[in-house]
């Protein structure tokens, strides 16, 4: 199998947007599913499909998940040629909305038959945007927990520092959100692909959405000046505080320009793994633009739930979150049940440790023989 072959989808209206502004500058070509054509006619880079057309006439689906997932499943063709040779396939899409919903649910499932690893972002709605895009959009949580796919959902209130700016304008708080989530995706793809001084092994991003399941979480910081590498670890570590202390395993990207430190590299770590538990498996990368850049940017995937490099399945203790996060996270709890190591046993695990693997093996302590 070829490793190197992720491919990058972005569904309905958010989306489709998203994964376009992440191709800008960029060698890949994302795909853009849409049952509205007006809407996809807008974009700059993406290979474009439009679905449904019987049904939606070319139009978007006024919120209905239910026929945009019907209209993704007839339309079994277009999705089989997106993941056809994909090692690995990112689905991004706006939670709350119809079309967007609906055809990442299918494409996951389909991706699911398929035995193809799934990674899913989708942003929740703005806390202005009403009751009844949150119902949607809790709706739309309950339908990708089942695909098999993990999943962030990603706050677009968050993601633009709605709190910290109150007087924001709508479009400005939507292009805010929409570039950096942007910025994160395309920055976590081109770890993989292009190697700046440290890479992540297609493969070992690959293995590591393999090992782990249900909900995992994101998060992106930028800063610049004197104390940017501090200031990125600090602002990610507060976007992430809850998830930090429960994570089993974690992918993490630098980007920065040429004159990125190796000093600022060995900040952004120690700031993150003083924040995990011992044990914690962490992946890092950096992205070397070539050219000055004041500007770094720490970009983070948490995996809560993974199977450890001795085929145990682990999970960390509920917590912390936002509501949207919290309800995704108890249905998913009572869905399943994660087994311990022996037999009729629940996971038994603490500060992020496998309790019911020896203390020694999972130290990777050696102990000579005693005659
Ligand atoms: N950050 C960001 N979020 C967006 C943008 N457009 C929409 N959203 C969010 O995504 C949610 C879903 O909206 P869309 O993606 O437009 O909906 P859709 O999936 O196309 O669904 P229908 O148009 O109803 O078929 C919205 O409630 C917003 O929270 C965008 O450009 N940027
Ligand atoms: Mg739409």
């Amino acid at each position: 199998m070829k490793y190197d072959s992720f491919k990058i989808v972005g569904t309905g209206g958010a989306g489709s947007r998203i994964v376009d502004a992440a191709a800008e500058n960029s060698d890949f070509i994302p795909y853009a599913i849409d049952t509205d054509l007006h809407a996809l006619s807008s974009l700059k880079c993406s290979e474009t499909i439009c679905i449904g057309s019987n049904r939606f006439s070319g139009i978007g689906t006024n919120g209905d998940m239910a026929s945009a997932q019907m209209a993704a499943d007839e339309d079994t063709e277009a999705l089989a040629r997106i993941i056809s040779d994909a090692s690995l396939l990112f689905i991004v899409f706006g939670l709350g909305g119809g079309a967007g919903s609906g055809i990442a649910v299918s494409l996951a499932n389909a991706a699911h038959k398929a035995s193809i690893p799934t990674v899913i972002f989708g942003l929740s709605p703005f806390s202005f945007e009403g009751v009844e895009r949150d119902r949607r959009a809790s709706k739309a949580i309950y339908a990708v927990q089942k695909t098999g796919a993990v999943y962030a959902i990603c706050p677009n209130d968050e993601l633009c520092g709605t709190e910290s700016n109150p007087t924001i304008k709508f479009s400005e708080a939507m292009n805010i959100a929409g570039r950096k989530m942007a910025e994160g995706i395309s920055m976590l793809r081109n770890i993989a692909m292009h190697p700046g001084y440290i890479r992540i092994d297609p493969a070992a991003i690959v293995s590591t959405v393999k090992k782990s399941s249900g909900q995992f979480f994101f998060g992106t910081a930028s800063a610049y000046g004197a104390d940017r590498a501090n200031e990125a670890a600090q602002n990610l570590k507060k976007g992430l505080s809850a998830a930090l202390p429960q994570t089993g395993a974690a992918l993490i990207g630098i980007c920065g320009g040429d004159d990125l430190r190796l000093s600022e590299i060995a900040t952004v770590m120690a700031g993150i793994t003083s924040a995990v538990s011992h044990g914690t498996e962490i992946k890092m990368g950096t992205v070397v633009s070539g050219k000055e850049n004041t500007q770094i940017t720490v970009s983070a995937m948490l995996f809560r739930s993974w199977k450890d490099s001795l085929g145990g399945i682990a999970e960390c203790q509920e917590g912390g979150g936002t509501t949207i996060d919290a309800a995704a996270r108890s249905a998913h709890a009572a869905q399943h049940m994660i087994p311990g190591r022996f037999n009729g046993t629940r996971s038994a695990v603490a500060g992020g440790e496998q309790l019911d693997i020896p203390t020694y093996i999972r130290r990777g302590i050696h102990i000579d023989s005693v005659r």
